[in-house]
């Protein structure tokens, strides 16, 4: 039996909320929020709302008994203390939340959910006071955005000066601290501190993308962050940042409100660890082969690897010195690292472009007895002439383009014969680096 031993034990957080079908708010929202954080996420689920990215279709509430059960079931096993509320439809739902609260001493963020972003009413109106008179005061934290707190306060928040005087009032009702987000506003959140009396601005920047479920996934991450042991200021700084970054890494679902994409930067991380790690291994390739070193140009050469969906040269590695010919076998100064190389950048970023699958590239020394060892390997194989390059573009960019339209499609070999004071080079291309390695590796192994 294989075991790995994890004995940190991680904090356990709840969410008491709604479901959306959609999987991009409520308990989708919170839980993949908790997960992408690092902590344990639990649920309550308070109401099923069958939606989608156009809103919200039907919507079907849980009894009070049945939501109770549940926050039951967890904290009479699990060491919960920090928990967030959303969706709480009713009054009675509201009432038996307040109540499990109290039993089970939880400390709350509350995010006073009252209206989904595609449209659709989450909250009934009659329960809006019950929610101030009787949750409210539980909390710790909560987190409206400007027209939440408008309702809580029994004002229009229009502006930031708004936003301040709400902060406050809600505040007075009893909970701890407020912060009103600013995604409505100028971005910047507002959070207000009932204990010490003090404002703290925390800007943030616009960003595009989708946004559904963007409220949610702030109150979950402020619960993570404060489970976590931070402070509610760097939590609330912290969340934020999670949340641009989410909305930025959105993806085309539906043909409404697209939901934001929690684990995406986390994903965006693997996926440039696997890059690096497939590129440290293709540079040994190179560096172990005795007959590579004969395909090193004059000017060096270079091996890079691109993340899926590459759009810039910093989502493709390389070797940040080039690799040289040092006692007859081949040296890479420098380490892997993304941005390393705007040059080889250049020829991948053209190729996934036409072809997502074409992720990597090496250039090698050319020679016409090099292209013939490609042409025996029965390789594609395809060229542009430097020569006729137009003015103010970026040969690699076009040369790169105009090889793969004359081919037809992505080649697995670019040449060009050089012109003054450019040497000539063979670009080697591929779906993973070391995929290109091993090639050039046997293109040198059957040359002189
Ligand atoms: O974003 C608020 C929200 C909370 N909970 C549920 C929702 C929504 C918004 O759509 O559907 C279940």
């Amino acid at each position: 039996m294989i075991e790995k031993s994890l004995t940190i034990k991680p904090q356990i957080v709840m969410t008491i909320a709604g479901s959306d079908s959609g999987g991009g708010a409520g308990i989708a929202a919170d839980l993949k929020t908790f997960a992408a954080l690092g902590v344990h996420g639990t649920c309550a689920i308070t109401s099923i709302t069958a939606q989608n990215t156009t809103g919200v279709l039907e919507s079907f509430d849980l009894t009070p008994e049945a939501i109770a059960s549940q926050i039951e079931a967890v904290c009479t096993d699990m060491e919960v203390k920090w928990a967030k509320t959303g969706m709480l439809a009713s009054s009675e739902i509201v009432r038996e939340v307040a109540k499990e609260v109290r039993k089970h001493g939880l400390s709350i963020v509350l995010d006073p959910v009252m209206a989904a972003e595609a449209g659709g009413n989450l909250l009934r109106k009659e329960a809006i006071s019950v929610l101030i008179e009787e949750l409210l005061p539980l909390c710790k934290v909560t987190t409206p955005n400007a027209f939440e707190a408008g309702d809580l306060a029994g004002m229009a928040v229009k502006t930031p000066e708004d936003a301040k005087v709400a902060a406050k009032k809600i505040a007075d009702i009893g909970v701890e601290a407020v912060i009103v987000t600013g995604g409505h506003l100028d971005a910047t959140d507002l959070l207000y501190e009932a204990t010490s009396d003090t404002f703290t601005r925390i800007p943030g920047t616009f960003v595009k993308g989708g946004t559904h479920g963007s409220g949610c996934t702030y109150s979950a991450a402020v619960t993570a962050f404060l489970a976590s042991g931070e402070s509610l200021e760097s939590a609330a700084r912290k969340a934020k940042k999670f949340v641009e970054q989410a909305i930025l890494m959105s993806r085309p679902v539906g043909r409404g409100a697209g939901p934001i994409n929690q684990l995406g930067a986390t994903l965006d991380e693997k996926e440039r660890y696997l890059v690096l790690r497939e590129l440290k291994e293709a540079v040994s390739i190179l560096e172990n082969s005795f007959d590579f070193s004969k395909l090193i140009p004059e000017v060096g050469c270079n091996i890079g690897m691109a993340i899926p969906q590459a759009d810039g040269y910093k989502d493709v590695a390389a070797v940040e010195g080039r690799i040289v010919k040092h006692k007859g076998r081949a040296v890479s100064v420098g380490c892997v690292d993304f941005g390393a190389s705007r040059h080889v950048a250049r020829i991948i970023l053209a190729s996934l472009r036409k072809n997502p699958e074409i992720r990597a590239a090496i250039n090698v020394k050319y020679s016409r007895e090099a292209l013939a060892a490609c042409r025996e390997m029965k390789l594609g194989i395809s060229s542009f002439d430097r020569a006729e390059e137009p003015e103010n573009t970026s040969t690699m960019d076009w040369g790169t383009v105009e090889a793969i339209k004359k081919y037809g499609s992505v080649p697995k070999v670019i040449y060009d014969k050089g012109g003054p004071g450019k040497e000539p080079m063979i670009r080697l291309l591929g779906a993973s680096a070391t995929e290109v390695a091993k090639l050039a590796v046997e293109l040198a192994e059957k040359i002189d």
